[in-house]
């Protein structure tokens, strides 16, 4: 009879290759030691460290699929995934800095940049020294970002950049911004362009308030009038394809990302059944403490295994934009779920900070929402199994 091991019930140790453990390996690694001991203090007080990026970046966590002659250490996307989920299981905020770095401001950079805009961006972004945010939601379009308000007009040389972005990820403290918008040059196509922090009529107010992911920093990013050169235009894509090829990547990753954070609201769960006793005997020896922990121990395997088969497939160019919304959708909701499961398992504790559970809780909260909501890749997904499109 096989051995079975709580922890990994299905053994997914063995699917990954040496390589892929030694990364995910060194990502825990760090995320333990360098990023558990502040996230408590950085939520609390709503503080993001702009020195984690370049921890990260000296790690090679940051752009880990780019090649290595643009700063990245051409690794696969099942490592990448294992990178998100290590840095998640201390807290989404960290993951979110990473995977926007990574998924959304060099990818965009590599796939569709100039290779003047590789050179110049890549090695930067990649060691942390800059830092990158994506812009593509606007205060009036959000689930629909066809529906986008930022205009992109031909000047003499370049264009006039008009219009604002809401919920983006680092942007106060970004030094390259990433933003989409419609260009009338272009038949009114969205194309991408890159900024750079201190041009004239760029700026980018912090988003406060945040119950949720306080150790991100949220912002919006004001355009009013930017004017660029002609080399700030992303010239290898055009229309809605150019953001959703980044969303396609870094929604996989928080597939697996998510996953760290449930694991972490899932052992804590069951340690702490195992420590507290009421009515003469451990919390964990109960009927139904240990249902739920079957349950969390079931959707996290599984959620697990298919983030692993839509990476491997990532890795081998075969993988359809419909399975990414199937495993974000999942895994996001599932993660959920456990948190608050986790949460209400550690009975009046469960409220503390010092627990940290209701901070995954709450930070879930934003990742159920972002990149496309739960509802969102649910029409996605019937869309692909009716052919109607139910969107509008
Ligand atoms: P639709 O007609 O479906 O498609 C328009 C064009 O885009 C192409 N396309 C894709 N291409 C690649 N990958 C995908 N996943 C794609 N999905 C669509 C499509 O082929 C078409 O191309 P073409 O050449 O024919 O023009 O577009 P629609 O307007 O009907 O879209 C509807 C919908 C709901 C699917 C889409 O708009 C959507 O996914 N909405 C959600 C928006 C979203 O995810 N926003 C994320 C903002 S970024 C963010 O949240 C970062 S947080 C990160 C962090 O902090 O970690
Ligand atoms: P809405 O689109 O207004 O949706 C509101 C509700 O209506 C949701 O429940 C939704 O599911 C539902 N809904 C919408 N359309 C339909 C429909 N057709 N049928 C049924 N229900 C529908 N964006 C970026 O561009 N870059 C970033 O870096 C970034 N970072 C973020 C960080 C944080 C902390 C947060 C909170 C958001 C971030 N976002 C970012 C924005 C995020 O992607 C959007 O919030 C998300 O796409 C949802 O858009 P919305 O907030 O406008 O909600």
């Amino acid at each position: 009879l096989g051995k079975f091991t709580w922890d990994d019930a299905l053994r997914l140790e063995t699917q990954l290759s040496e390589e892929e453990r030694m990364l995910r390996d060194a990502a825990r690694a760090y995320a333990q030691d360098k990023l558990q001991p502040r996230v408590i203090e950085a939520f609390e007080n709503e503080t993001t460290d702009p020195a984690i990026f370049r921890e990260m970046g000296e790690m090679g966590l940051l752009g880990a699929t780019i090649p290595e002659e643009y700063g990245g250490i051409g690794a696969g996307y099942v490592s990448y995934g294992l990178i998100a989920r290590e840095i998640e299981r201390v807290d989404s905020g960290y993951r979110s800095m990473m995977s926007v770095q990574s998924s959304l401001v060099m990818y965009p950079i590599y796939a569709y940049g100039s290779e003047e805009q590789r050179q110049k961006y890549l090695p930067k972004l990649a060691s942390g020294e800059w830092i990158g945010c994506f812009g593509l939601t606007e205060p009036d379009a959000g689930s629909d970002p066809a529906g986008m308000k930022t205009r992109a007009e031909k000047t003499d040389g370049g264009y006039r950049l008009t219009g604002s972005k809401m919920w983006i990820t680092n942007s106060p403290i970004a030094d390259v911004f990433v933003v989409w918008a419609k260009s009338e040059a272009h038949g009114g196509k969205i194309r991408g362009f890159v900024l750079e922090k201190g041009m004239k009529g760029l700026s980018a107010p912090k988003v406060g308030q945040k119950l949720s992911l306080r150790a991100s920093i949220t912002g919006e990013i004001v355009m009013e009038g930017v004017e660029v050169g002609e080399d700030a235009l992303l010239p290898h894509v055009e229309g809605l394809k150019g953001p959703f090829g980044c969303l396609n990547r870094a929604r996989y990753g928080i597939a697996w990302g998510v996953m760290g954070s449930a694991e972490f609201c899932w052992h804590a769960a069951r340690q702490y059944g195992l420590d507290r006793k009421q009515f003469n005997k451990p919390l964990a020896q109960t009927q139904l403490f240990q249902k739920k922990l079957a349950d969390m121990q079931t959707e996290i395997t599984v959620g697990l295994h298919a983030a692993l088969q839509v990476g491997r497939l990532m890795d081998a160019a075969d993988a359809a934009p419909e399975m990414i919304s199937l495993i974000k959708r999942n895994n996001c909701g599932k993660a959920l779920d456990i948190a608050r499961m986790a949460r209400d398992m550690h009975g009046g504790n469960g409220i503390s900070g010092e627990f940290q559970v209701i901070r995954h809780m709450v930070n879930l909260e934003t990742v159920n929402t972002y990149e496309g909501t739960h509802d969102v890749h649910a029409l996605i997904l019937g869309r692909a199994q009716t052919g109607l499109q139910a969107f509008f």
